[in-house]
């Protein structure tokens, strides 16, 4: 089928006019679809290779976005703009199969942008805003029912013996161009349990997270720069809360976009760190365990190791899993990433002394 056809079995208000593609995300297909009643849509082919059962997925999406739509209503808010809402189809189900494809549909959040860099005053904070208050607000979720989208995600040592395997196998002939960056990784394989270990044992608490909180996964009101809606809950699952915290400023406080080649333009920038702890901790500082806020520093420079061991592992598979707009992307993204974890380290007590700063 075509897009448009496809967009045109869900029960869209209007005729639908025109469909733009939209390239920021790695993993689904994205697509604006435009409409003559007022209502845009989002429409996204999910990518099962990477998630496998599209209707758990679905649930858990239902679940969550609903579950945040009664608590917007309840405290005065617009549902339709603080909340994603996924739009039925007319088959009654919320997704169009298409040959092996599953597509779905949301409504389009009006006069509202994400952003890939910090590039206005503010607007790092006013991420840190919004990701906190869904954890806020998603602090009484029935965890237990969701379902793990894509098991192991955060799990970084798993991710590091994922990399290991990579490397061993050398599908694609590529470890000539990058065993230091291998190496790297490999000396890291210690700390890389630090926060596995402690949610095993309990003294890191499970809780609902979002597990991609890019800068770009917020919708950022136009007139105001506020951060309104949190989107992408393809990974909403049980995890930690410092794998929100931690991706945030992987991403979101880094100088350079993440697959900058020229890695002196790469650094963690302590500015756009404490705006982000003070965001954070200003809406979701209650709700955190003094273990979670003495770790916070410890999230950012795990989940920046993670995402570069995952770059890494991909590269050397012969680019299976992120999306390319070039070859060697994802060596170069990997590359950001170690130059982050490095630059992290060494600011290391400067970090904890920001988190000491906010957390009262
Ligand atoms: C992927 O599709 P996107 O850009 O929202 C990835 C994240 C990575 C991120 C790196 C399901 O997210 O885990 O951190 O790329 N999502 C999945 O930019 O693997
Ligand atoms: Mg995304």
């Amino acid at each position: 089928m075509e897009l448009i056809q496809i967009a045109n079995t869900f029960e869209t208000k209007g005729n639908i006019t025109k469909l733009e593609q939209i390239t920021m995300g790695h993993i689904n297909g994205t697509y604006k679809v435009f409409c003559d009643a007022g209502t845009d849509y989002i429409l996204q082919k999910i990518n099962t290779n990477i998630f496998k059962n599209p209707f758990e997925l679905t649930e858990n999406i239902l679940g969550v976005t609903e579950f945040l739509g009664r608590k917007i209503a309840m405290r005065g808010g617009n549902r339709e703009r603080e909340a994603m809402t996924l739009v039925k189809n007319k088959n009654g189900g919320y997704l169009c199969k298409d040959g092996d494809a599953y597509y779905r549909l949301y409504i389009c959040i009006k006069g509202a942008t994400c952003y890939s860099s910090a590039s206005i005053d503010g607007l790092f904070k006013n991420s840190a805003k919004a990701f906190g208050r869904f954890q806020m607000l998603l602090s009484d979720y029935p965890a237990a029912e969701l379902h793990e989208t894509i098991p192991y995600f955060h799990d970084t040592p798993k991710r590091l013996r994922d990399l290991e395997a990579s490397v061993k196998a050398d599908k694609a002939g590529r470890l000539k161009y990058c065993q230091n960056e291998v190496d790297f990784f490999m000396a890291r394989k210690e700390f890389a349990s630090a926060i596995t270990s402690k949610l095993a044992t309990g003294e890191l608490p499970l809780r609902v997270t979002h597990n991609d909180t890019k800068l770009n996964n917020v919708m950022m009101d136009d007139a105001t720069h506020e951060g309104i809606c949190v989107i992408d809950l393809d990974t909403v699952m049980p995890g930690s809360s410092l794998y929100d915290f931690g991706d945030s400023i992987r991403f979101g406080a880094s100088t350079a976009a993440e697959d900058e080649k020229d890695l002196s333009k790469v650094w963690c920038s302590m500015e756009l760190y404490e705006e982000y702890v003070s965001g954070f901790v200003g809406e979701a500082g209650k709700a955190l365990t003094d273990t979670e806020l003495d770790m916070l520093p410890v999230g950012a420079i795990m989940m920046t190791l993670e995402c570069g061991a995952r770059f890494l592992a991909d590269y050397l598979d012969g680019d299976v899993y992120f999306s390319l707009h070039y070859d060697g992307q994802n060596l170069d993204r990997a590359r950001t990433q170690i130059k982050l974890v490095a630059d992290m380290e060494s600011k290391l007590d400067q970090m904890n002394a920001i988190v000491t700063k906010y957390r009262g």
